[in-house]
């Protein structure tokens, strides 16, 4: 240990600051964000949207309600908002349940 501790150790021994600055900024880039969004179509049954609603995105059944209700009436909607590797799986879950049921629902994401 330097005996000037409390210094970046970068001081001989009369206390002159040699070398390289080394204070340093700690990298701290918050993570970009995701929307996932909902298409219309018209065939899957409003229950079906509502249920991924409350299963995959933890919505209640009234949020989920109004945003299945959006989406039929606008065409697109907001599922919520993620980090990417949150945002890809979440799309990934809606696609193959809608897959398995043989619905032709339709989901992506966007950066925020
Ligand atoms: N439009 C569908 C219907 O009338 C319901 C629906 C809502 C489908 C939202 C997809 O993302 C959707 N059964």
């Amino acid at each position: 240990m330097n005996k000037n501790s409390g210094t970046a150790g970068n001081e001989d021994e009369r206390g002159t600051e040699r070398g390289v600055a080394t204070k340093t900024r700690p990298k701290t880039k918050k993570p970009s964000q995701y929307r996932v969004l909902l298409l219309n179509d018209d065939y899957t049954p409003m229950e079906f949207v509502v249920g991924l609603l409350m299963g995959i995105f933890k919505k209640t059944q009234e949020e989920a309600t109004q945003i299945m209700l959006d989406v039929h009436q606008s065409g697109i909607g907001i599922c919520g908002i993620y980090t990417f590797e949150i945002a890809e799986t979440k799309v990934a879950q809606v696609l193959d349940a809608a897959k398995r049921s043989d619905h032709p629902l339709k989901c992506t994401l966007e950066k925020a």
